[in-house]
Parts: structure tokens; C-alpha cells; sequence
């Protein structure tokens, strides 16, 4: 069952035998990190496995594509010039146009001339004082490598059985055709409901002949009240623009500096304030929404509370009272990370829309023409879901699998990694990514991660971490170099102490109250561990005090 491909719109650029620093990825963060790291004096070259620059915003070109971090946040702040000389349309960038303003740093910095394109990693080995590179494309000897390979990367395809026989078209929303699909005339199923899902699904819904969206479990999801950005507006954040930056990386999400979290927990103040401060922020839009009160992830009365209001919202939104209840989640809001959507609930009013919940009527098998779903011993009473009777074969033109990605190890994992004594970092990792501040691995000496697991990053503005890190590991580099060593390693000690510190913080949390790809529960056989740490503020005061005490927990030679 092949899923749609993407065209290459890369050029060749051939590597260097050996350079100073390699880095893997061009996307935001390997982007910067090979300007950072050329600005301080070193030789550096990036390899990408796609034909062109923006990572995340290059694969991932379905059709409703935005992203939900405010534009004039999830942009780059080391260049005064560009942050100024950038035009943002929207509140939320569409893909394309955050693609373009990708491409426009990559032109802006000269980028390009060092960076292979269609190139992938394979090997990674470390030689006792560099690492050997090898790609599809040959070799490269490198003091240091960067892995910018990004935390929603490696796509999740889950197999389902006799799926070889389906002959429709099938496409995954993080690999999309370049050329896009048209839906016009075609009866189209989306397997999968979280933000990719979510944002797919109405914009799909517009042209399909007919849309059935195949629901394992309900998401909880928030308008996002998308909307041109003013330009009185756009000039407002541009007048004091390092101030915006610096409110926004003291916030826990290190993002929304402007509507800082409530001073209340939910259930401490009377129902109708709640209520006002909910409506508010629904209101308002956006992820900001789980800030109404500062104890949302931490105390599930309050939890429950909030998700109470979201339910209810989707039962005044939603017509019918069946898709309603289906639609609603039950689990712990922001325990999966929360959705945000246009018209998202308003879709399933329209009569070419229906629902199918996979936990009553689960995916049997594919045949050549669509699927045969089954019925659970719940779903009995009911045989009829929408307009599709259960255990039945449904047919369909194109399926489209929004069912997301092996999170934050996926892509590294992909790579085979051999460090000291040759040992694999898969083998490492086997019981879960154990690291030194989500930054870098003992064994794996010159290693460096960018939002790595054990850091912030996919619970954070991902923009604002990436540069965090490059920042760090740059200096680091530099300081490294000033000082004669050339080698860095984490501490074994130090390494355990990281992990506990995070698994103790994720513990304080609701966040490890569910099955979310956060803690890997989405791909089989992943090893559970709560991967990224909550808190941005906190983790960036640690990451500089320790390179205040010349790299403590860190092995330099
Ligand atoms: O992936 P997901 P995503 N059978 O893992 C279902 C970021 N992002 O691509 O919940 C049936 O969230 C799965 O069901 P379940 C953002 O951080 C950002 O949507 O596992 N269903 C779920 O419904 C986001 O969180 C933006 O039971 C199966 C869905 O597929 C992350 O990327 C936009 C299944 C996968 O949801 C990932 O989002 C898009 C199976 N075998 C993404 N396997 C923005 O900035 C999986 N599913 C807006």
C-alpha cells in the first residue's frame, strides 16, 4: 500500500570530506543551527532527506495545514532585521506560508550553498575523535554532529490487516503529494482525529463527495479564531518586539506571554466566574484556552472541570446527540495535546459527513475497494452509526491516514547510531531515550540533540526551544574550542540524575495520565516513557547554569 510521494524541488549540493560540524535536518532547527555555528567560525553542512528546506512545514502540506502557535511567535527572534522585515498575513500561519518564510531565512543566510539536499543519513559512527557521516550520497568526517532531525518527523503508518489489497489512494498528512489531491467526486475516509486530523477533516469535508472520519478516540479540540492580522496590530508587537519575545520564554509554554496564565485554580473560584473565564478564553481561541486556570494539568477535579466545559461546547455545536456523545472525550483535557480547530465540530452537521467510532466498530480489514468494519459487544443495541450500518464494508476512493508520527526518538532512531566501544544508541535506548538535559547521550561523545527527548520541545513554542538549543550548543562549541578540548560527553551520573529530575516532573503532572505519543504509547512496542519535561523557564535557568560551571555533568577532554 505505497502512500502518496513528494516531488523534490532540492538542488545538489555535494558535501565537504569533513567539516566541523554536521548536522542532520534542514528544518528550523538545523536551519539555524548551521548559521549559529558558521557565524561562529566553524565549518558546517546540513544533510536533508527532503528536496528542500522547513522541515515539518515541507512534509507536511495537507490540505488545512496551519500552524497553532501564534505567526508572530513561532518565528525566529536572533535577527532583529528579519523578525522586522517579515510580513505575517494571519494569526496562524497556513503551511505554505510558513514554508515560504522558511525558504526566505535559507536565501536571507545564504544556506543553501550548505546544505544536501535528498540526502539521507544512514550511519553515524563514532571514530575515537570524529564521527564518520555516512549518507545516500557518500561520506563525511565530522568533529560534531547536530541532530536537527525534528520531534514529529518519522511518519506513523499503522499496518491493518489484507491493507495491501486496498487499490484506492492512499496518502499520510505528513508525507502530501507536492502537487496536492483533489477530493472533487471522491468518497474519502480520515483515519485519525488528533491536530493533523483535526484540521485536515473540514477542509477536506469542502470538496469530498462524501467524508467518513474513522475515530479511535475523541480529541478535545478549540476554535482557533483565525483571522488576518492587522497591521496596527503587526506594528504593535514590531515597536517592542524583544520585549514580546522575552514575556513570551517566562511562560511555562514559553509562548502567549500577553495572556499569562490565571492566578486561580478551577476549582477555587464560584461556577459562574469559571464559566466567564472559560467562555473567555474560548473566545478568544487557541491553545491558551488550558490557561484559564494555573492548575489544569495538576489537579483532576479541576481537570475535569475544564473538560465538563469542552464537552459541553461540543454538545450545543454538534446536531446530532449520537455523534455528539462520540465526538466527546472522556479522557483528561491536555493530557493528549490539545487540539485547535476551524469548524472542526460544525463538519459533522453536514450531511456528507459521518462518523465512525472505532472503539464500537473497529477497522476488520481492508479489502480492494475499502474497508469491512466489525462491531464491538457495546455497539450491539446500535447498529447504525450516521448513515452506515455496522459490521459492513464501506467504500472508498482515497484514504488519508492522519494518524501522526513515532515522536521525538522516531526519526533519530532511524539513523543507525554507533558510539564508544560501538555501541548503538537503539540499544541505549531500548528501555527509552535516556540523556543529559535532552541535549546529548553518554556514550555518544560530540552528539548533540535539538529539542531532544528530555527537554521542553513539542511542550513549548518549538521555535523558541530550537533556538534555545543551538544557542547553547553553539557556545558551547566555541567555549570547547577557546579552550583547547575537543571532545564532550555526558556523565553517566548526571544522565541518571536528568532522568529522574524528569520523569519526577512529568509525575507532579496529569500528563502521564493517558496513552498520548508524548509518552511513545502510539507506536507498538515503544518503550512508555514520558518523554519531553514540562517547563520552559526552568530548564533554560538550568541549561545556562551549567555551562556557568564549565559544562557541569558534562566529560570534556
Ligand atoms: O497525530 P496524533 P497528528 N487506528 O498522534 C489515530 C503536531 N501537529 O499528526 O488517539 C486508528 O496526535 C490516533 O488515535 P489514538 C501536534 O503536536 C501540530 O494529528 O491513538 N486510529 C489519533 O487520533 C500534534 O499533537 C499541528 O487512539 C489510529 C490520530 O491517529 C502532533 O503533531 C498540526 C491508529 C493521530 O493523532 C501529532 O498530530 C498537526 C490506528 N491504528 C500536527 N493509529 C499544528 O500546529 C493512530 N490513530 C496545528
Amino acid at each position: 500500500m505505497p502512500l502518496g510521494g513528494v516531488r523534490n524541488n532540492g538542488r545538489m549540493v555535494a558535501a565537504p570530506e569533513r567539516v566541523d560540524v554536521a548536522i542532520v535536518g534542514a528544518g528550523f532547527a538545523g536551519m539555524y543551527m548551521l548559521h549559529r555555528a558558521r557565524s561562529a567560525g566553524f565549518s558546517a553542512h546540513v544533510f536533508e532527506r527532503g528536496g528542500g528546506v522547513g522541515g515539518t512545514w515541507y512534509w507536511n502540506r495537507y490540505p488545512g495545514a496551519r500552524c497553532d502557535v501564534p505567526s508572530l511567535e513561532y518565528s525566529y527572534q536572533f535577527s532583529e532585521e528579519l523578525q522586522q522585515e517579515w510580513e505575517w498575513s494571519e494569526k496562524y500561519a497556513t503551511q505554505p506560508e510558513i514554508l515560504r518564510y522558511a525558504e526566505h531565512v535559507a536565501d536571507r543566510f545564504d544556506l543553501r550553498r550548505s546544505i544536501s539536499f535528498d540526502t539521507t543519513v544512514q550511519t553515524l559512527d563514532w571514530q575515537g575523535e570524529a564521527w564518520r557521516v555516512t549518507t545516500t550520497r557518500g561520506t563525511t568526517v565530522a568533529q560534531y554532529v547536530v541532530l536537527a532531525t525534528g520531534c514529529l518527523s518519522a511518519a506513523n503508518v499503522p499496518r491493518f490487516t489484507d491493507d495491501h489489497l486496498y487499490e484506492g489512494k492512499t496518502y499520510h498528512t505528513g508525507n502530501w503529494p507536492h502537487e496536492g489531491v483533489d477530493f472533487s467526486k471522491k468518497r474519502v475516509a480520515v483515519i485519525g482525529t488528533g491536530s493533523s486530523g483535526i484540521q485536515s477533516i473540514p477542509v477536506i469535508a469542502e470538496r469530498a463527495e462524501h467524508l467518513t472520519v474513522l475515530q479511535r478516540t475523541p480529541a478535545y479540540s478549540v476554535p482557533a479564531r483565525n483571522q488576518k492580522l492587522s497591521p496596527e496590530y503587526i506594528e504593535s508587537v514590531k515597536a517592542n518586539y524583544g520585549e514580546f519575545r522575552r514575556k513570551n520564554s517566562l511562560t511555562r509554554a514559553a509562548l502567549g506571554g500577553d495572556t499569562p496564565t490565571g492566578p486561580h485554580g478551577a476549582c477555587e473560584v464560584s461556577d459562574a466566574e469559571r464559566r466567564d473565564a472559560l467562555e473567555a478564553r474560548w473566545q478568544k481561541g487557541g491553545l491558551l484556552f488550558l490557561g484559564a486556570f494555573n492548575d489544569a494539568l495538576t489537579n483532576p477535579a479541576s481537570n475535569q472541570l475544564i473538560a465538563d466545559f469542552v464537552r459541553e461546547k461540543i454538545r450545543t455545536t454538534v446536531r446530532d446527540p449520537e455523534t455528539a456523545r462520540r465526538l466527546s472525550p472522556d479522557s483528561v483535557i491536555g493530557c493528549k495535546r490539545l487540539c485547535v480547530d476551524t469548524d472542526y465540530y460544525e463538519t459533522f452537521n453536514r450531511p456528507k459527513v459521518s462518523l465512525i467510532d472505532l472503539r464500537e466498530q473497529p477497522i476488520e480489514r481492508f479489502t480492494k475497494q475499502g474497508i469491512v468494519f466489525g462491531r464491538t459487544r457495546s455497539s450491539s443495541a446500535s447498529t447504525a452509526i450516521g448513515d452506515e450500518p455496522a459490521r459492513t464494508e464501506i467504500e472508498f476512493d482515497a484514504i488519508v491516514f492522519a494518524t501522526g508520527f513515532d515522536a521525538m526518538t522516531g526519526a533519530i532512531n532511524k539513523i543507525e547510531i554507533r558510539g564508544r566501544d560501538r555501541r548503538a544508541l537503539a540499544e541505549t535506548w531500548v528501555d527509552g531515550p535516556v540523556n543529559y538535559l535532552g541535549l546529548s547521550v553518554h556514550g555518544f561523545p560530540n552528539l548533540f540533540m535539538v529539542t531532544g527527548p528530555g527537554s521542553p520541545s513539542v511542550l513549548t513554542n518549538m521555535i523558541v526551544s530550537i533556538q534555545h538549543h543551538v544557542e547553547w550548543i553553539t557556545d558551547c562549541l566555541a567555549r570547547l574550542r577557546d579552550s583547547g578540548l575537543t571532545t564532550i560527553e555526558a556523565d553517566v551520573e548526571a544522565q541518571r540524575e536528568w532522568v529522574e529530575h524528569v520523569n519526577s516532573v512529568a509525575g507532579m503532572t496529569l500528563y502521564t495520565s493517558c496513552s498520548s505519543w508524548y509518552l511513545g504509547a502510539n507506536v507498538y512496542g515503544k518503550p512508555r516513557v514520558f518523554m519531553p519535561l514540562p517547563g520552559f523557564p526552568a530548564y533554560a535557568q538550568r541549561c545556562a547554569e551549567v555551562a556557568r560551571d564549565n559544562y557541569k555533568g558534562f566529560i570534556t577532554r
